[in-house]
């Protein structure tokens, strides 16, 4: 249900630059394995279909992701190349920047295509996660990208999460297959700073929602202000993000697609599926790595339950 890159990521064992920074910890990343852990951890089967090297790193992210119980037998292991790894630095406490540095080019995961991908397995499950950090990673990727996309009778809920990554991109084509992507999708989250990057977008939600119609739920994220989601046929909804002290904003946007998308399958009504999205958000800011525990279920309902005065 989730198909994507996962990385060994690397966090710093202290603020600073990437030059000064003497050790890191070693964690797990990877945009759309995040989102299948954090389902897991809220209760929901997950599976997660990718590559990796057969080498120790491969294995760690085999098991780590597993051990969140999500659903590995999927994932293949390459001899030929290895598992992508990345550093990062902390965010600068004035400006939120901070510094990546990918070690992916030529990944076992880079190379997973139509041929050598379990197709059926991706394909199992009431919901696909997909993102576009997925096609930037090489022309195969982008093939099985539009494999999956293709409309097909019985397929499953396809959520995307545009993830535009300008770093992976070598050329000027991203913003226009990413448009494209999410236009094939169900379900489509983007952020409103994404839009304005990516697409040049700078209307606010609206603006976005008529650049993209197509989706039947659009959800825009917009930062510490909060989320809108446009249903087809329905009027939208906003709602307050959760005021948080941030440690770190990786994997805090895979976190609220993982409640948003907990809420959808549970049947909670639009504002529910935001809120559940903003607090499984706040659990992945206060974390320093990508991956946080979400609330249990019946503390999510009941403080996703309280009325607006409460409330973000
Ligand atoms: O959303 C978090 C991801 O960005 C991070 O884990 C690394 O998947 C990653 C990527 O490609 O940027």
């Amino acid at each position: 249900m989730a198909l994507g890159e996962s990385m060994v990521t690397f966090l710093p064992g202290r603020p600073g630059r990437l030059a000064d920074v003497p050790s890191f910890h070693r964690a797990i990343g990877g945009a759309e394995s995040n989102v299948a852990c954090v389902l897991a951890a809220a209760g929901h089967g997950a599976r997660w279909v990718s590559r990796v090297g057969a080498d120790g790193f491969g294995q760690h992210l085999v098991e780590g992701i597993a051990g969140y119980g999500v659903d590995v037998a999927s994932v293949r292991r390459d001899p030929d190349r290895p598992t992508g790894v990345y550093f990062r630095t902390a965010a600068d406490r004035g400006t939120g920047a901070h510094e990546v540095a990918y070690y992916r080019a030529g990944s076992a995961a880079s190379a997973m295509s139509v041929a050598n991908v379990d197709l059926a397995a991706v394909r199992a499950g009431r919901v696909l996660h997909l993102s576009g950090i997925t096609a930037a990673l090489s022309a195969e990727c982008r093939e099985l990208l539009r494999e999956l996309t293709a409309p097909r009778p019985g397929r499953p809920l396809l959520s995307f999460d545009v993830n535009h990554r300008p770093g992976l991109w070598r050329g000027a084509e991203g913003p226009a297959l990413l448009l494209d992507l999410a236009r094939r999708a169900d379900l489509v989250f983007v952020g409103e700073d994404e839009a304005a990057q990516a697409w040049g977008i700078t209307g606010g939600p609206r603006a976005i929602r008529q650049a993209l119609p197509e989706p039947g739920v659009l959800v825009v994220k917009q930062g510490a202000k909060g989320a809108t989601a446009f249903a087809s046929g329905r009027p939208s909804t906003a709602e307050p993000a959760l005021r948080v002290d941030v440690v770190a904003a990786t994997g805090a946007g895979d976190a609220f697609a993982a409640g948003f998308l907990s809420a959808t399958l549970r049947g909670l009504p639009p504002s529910a599926r935001l809120r559940h999205g903003h607090l499984f958000a706040a659990a992945a800011l206060t974390a320093p790595g990508d991956l946080a525990a979400p609330p249990a279920r019946d503390h999510a309902d009941r403080l996703t339950a309280l009325d607006d005065t409460a409330w973000g």
